[in-house]
C-alpha cells in the first residue's frame, strides 16, 4: 500500500561537497532521511517507471536508509531499483552501474572519509543518469525542495532480504539485488593490462593495499588477489565495518600512518596502497617514497598512454583549483586543454561529458577518468601498476625522473578541524575584505603578485559558481589558498593549501614542510590564523 506520510521541514538539509552529511544521531530524527530523500525525487522530473541504483559504503545506518530507500521508490513510482548485494556500493561502482544499465540515477549512501558508527557521520548523495553527482544547480534545488517538504511518499513492504542475489517485486516495482563487484571489476579488465598485471605479480611483484575497514575491500580481494594474483594478504582490512574498526577512513599520512611506515621500513613491498569509506579516494606510497595527491594526478596523466584504455592519449586534464601546478606542466607538454574548477567532483562531470577532459583530480586524494563519472581509488592504483608493469621500473624512479622532467610542486594542505564556525568565517570575511589591498605587498620577503575570491565559470553549460576560495599568488609562481571545508559534520574545518614550484633538480630531496616553511608562515601573516581560530598549529598535515 502506497502512504502519504505528513512530515515538516527541517532547515539544515543543504547539501555540501558531496551530499547531504550529519551525524547519525540527527539522521535518525524522525523522517530526517525521508524528508531528504523526497526532495531529491520532487527535484527530478520524468522518473515513473525508469530505474534507480541504491548502494552505500556499509556504514552504520546503511541497511536502515536501504529499505526506507527501496519503499519510497516504489512509492514514488520508480520502476525498478537496483540494489549492491548487502548494500554495498562503492561510489565509483555506483556511478558504473548508473551507466552502463542506462538507469534514471542513482542514491549513494556515504558520508566517504568521515568516520562512522552510531554517533558518527551518515551520508546521503543523488547521482544523475550520466553518473556523476548531482551538478550545483540540482542540489540547490533539492535544498529548495527541502525547506518546504510537507509529506513523503512510501509504501508499506516487508524488509527486502539485500544479502540475497536476484529479483523481487515491491509493490509493483521490481528490486534487484546485484552482485556489487562483477560489473566493476569487468570495467577495470577493459582498460587495464591484466596479463601485465598477473605476470608482475607473478615475478615477485610485492603489494600491500589497505582498505582501512571500507567498501573497497571486496574489489580489491577480487581484482587484486583473486584475478591478478598478488599474494595472499596483499589486502589488509578488506572487511567493510559499519564503524570501519573504529577508525577515520580517510587514506592519508595522519589515518594510514601504519601503511606509511610500512613502505618507508626495511623490508617494505613494492608498492602500498589505500582507499577511504566509499573507495573514490586513493593514497599512493612507493617503496621509500609517498606520492602526493597532485603529483599523483600528473605522473598519472604523463604516462596513461602506457595502459590500453588511455592508449590513444587524454583530450584535456582536469583539476580543482586548490591542487598544485603539476598537472598543468604535463597538459602543457602533451599540448592538451588543462581545466581548473572548484572543490568537489561535481564540477567535472560537463568536462568529461563534453569529451574536454579525460583525467581528472584533486588534491585530496581523488583521480579519475572518463570511465566512470566519479573519483575512483582502485582505478588509480590500477594505473599505477600498470605504468609500474609497462615501464619497468620502481614507482621511486618514476616519481624522480617525473621531478627531473617537469620540476618538482612542493604541496601540502594544512587542515585547522572542528574550529568554531563564527570564527572561522570571521577569518575567510576578514580575507576577502583585504585581497584588494595585498597585490604589491610583501611578505616574509615574497611580493604578492595577486589575490582573489576563486569564481568558476563552466565551459560547457555557462554557469558560475562563486566564492571557491580564496588565493594569493606570490611573483614566481609560489601561492596560498584558503578555503572552509564542506564535507564536514561539526563545527568549520579550514585548509589551507600551500605550494612552491622548484625547477633545480639538485633541490628535489627537501623535506616538504621545510620546503614550504617560508610559505606557511607567509600564510599565518596574511590570515592571522592563530589569531583568529584560537590554533597554534593544524590538527592535520597532508
Ligand atoms: C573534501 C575534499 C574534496 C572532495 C570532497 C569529497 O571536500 O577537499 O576535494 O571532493 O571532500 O570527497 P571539502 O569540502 O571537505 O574540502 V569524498 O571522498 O569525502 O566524497
Ligand atoms: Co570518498
Amino acid at each position: 500500500m502506497i502512504r502519504t506520510v505528513p512530515t515538516k521541514p527541517y532547515s539544515d538539509q543543504k547539501p555540501g561537497t558531496s551530499g547531504l552529511r550529519k551525524k547519525v544521531p540527527v539522521f535518525q530524527q524522525e523522517h530526517y532521511a525521508e524528508n531528504f530523500i523526497q526532495s531529491i525525487f520532487d527535484a527530478l522530473e520524468g522518473f515513473e517507471g525508469k530505474t534507480l541504483v541504491i548502494g552505500g559504503d556499509g556504514r552504520f545506518y546503511n541497511r536502515e536508509v536501504i529499505q526506507k530507500a527501496i519503499a519510497m521508490a516504489a512509492a514514488n513510482g520508480f520502476g525498478k531499483v537496483m540494489v549492491g548485494q548487502g548494500g554495498i556500493l562503492s561510489t565509483p561502482a555506483a556511478s558504473h552501474v548508473i551507466r552502463k544499465y542506462q538507469t534514471f540515477g542513482g542514491i549513494i549512501l556515504s558520508a566517504s572519509h568521515n568516520p562512522g558508527g552510531p554517533h558518527e557521520d551518515f551520508g546521503i548523495k543523488y547521482n544523475a543518469g550520466n553518473g556523476g553527482p548531482a551538478p550545483e544547480k540540482l542540489t540547490d534545488a533539492i535544498f529548495e525542495k527541502t525547506k518546504t517538504i510537507s509529506s513523503f511518499k512510501t509504501a508499506d513492504v516487508d524488509p527486502i532480504d539485500i544479502d540475497r542475489i536476484g529479483k523481487v517485486e515491491a509493490a509493483g516495482m521490481t528490486v534487484e539485488i546485484i552482485d556489487p563487484v562483477a560489473d566493476y571489476a569487468e570495467l577495470m579488465e577493459s582498460l587495464f593490462d591484466f596479463d601485465a598485471l598477473r605476470k608482475l605479480f607473478k615475478s615477485g611483484f610485492r603489494m600491500r593495499f589497505d582498505a582501512m575497514h571500507a567498501v573497497t575491500g571486496p574489489y580489491a580481494k577480487e581484482i587484486l588477489e583473486n584475478r591478478l594474483g598478488a599474494q595472499d594478504g596483499t589486502c589488509r582490512n578488506f572487511k567493510p565495518l559499519p564503524d570501519f574498526g573504529g577508525h577515520h577512513p580517510d587514506p592519508n599520512l595522519v589515518h594510514a600512518k601504519h601503511l606509511y611506515d610500512e613502505m618507508m621500513g626495511a623490508d617494505a613491498p613494492d608498492f602500498g596502497a589505500a582507499s577511504d569509506g566509499d573507495g573514490d579516494r586513493n593514497l599512493i606510497i612507493g617503496k621509500g617514497i609517498f606520492v602526493t595527491p597532485s603529483d599523483s594526478v600528473a605522473m598519472l596523466a604523463a604516462n596513461a598512454r602506457l595502459a590500453p584504455g588511455y592508449k590513444d592519449g587524454l583530450k584535456g586534464i582536469a583539476r580543482s583549483m586548490p591542487t598544485s601546478g603539476a598537472a598543468d606542466r604535463v597538459a602543457e607538454k602533451l599540448g592538451i586543454g588543462l581545466y581548473e574548477t572548484p572543490t568537489g567532483w561535481k564540477f567535472f562531470g560537463n568536462l568529461l561529458d563534453a569529451g574536454m577532459a579525460t583525467i581528472c583530480g584533486e588534491e585530496s586524494a581523488g583521480t579519475g577518468s572518463n570511465h566512470v563519472r566519479e573519483k575512483d581509488g582502485l582505478w588509480a592504483v590500477l594505473l599505477w601498476l600498470n605504468i609500474l608493469a609497462a615501464r619497468g621500473e620502481s614507482c621511486k624512479q618514476i616519481v624522480t625522473e617525473h621531478w627531473a622532467t617537469y620540476g618538482r610542486n612542493y604541496y601540502s594542505r594544512h587542515d585547522y578541524e572542528e574550529v568554531e564556525s563564527g570564527r572561522a568565517n570571521a577569518l575567510i570575511d576578514e580575507l576577502r575584505a583585504k585581497l584588494g589591498s595585498l597585490p604589491g605587498t610583501s611578505v616574509r620577503g615574497m611580493t604578492v603578485a595577486s589575490a582573489d575570491d576563486f569564481a568558476y565559470h563552466d565551459p560547457v553549460d555557462g554557469s558560475t559558481s562563486e566564492h571557491q576560495g580564496i588565493r594569493v599568488l606570490f611573483e614566481g609562481g609560489s601561492r596560498v589558498v584558503f578555503r572552509l571545508s564542506g564535507t564536514g559534520t561539526s563545527g568549520a574545518t579550514l585548509r589551507v593549501y600551500i605550494e612552491r614550484y622548484e625547477p633545480d633538480r639538485s633541490k628535489h630531496d627537501l623535506d616538504t614542510q621545510v620546503a614550504l616553511a617560508d610559505l606557511i608562515a607567509a600564510a599565518d601573516d596574511i590570515a592571522a590564523i592563530h589569531r583568529n581560530t584560537g590554533r597554534p598549529k593544524p590538527s592535520v598535515i597532508t
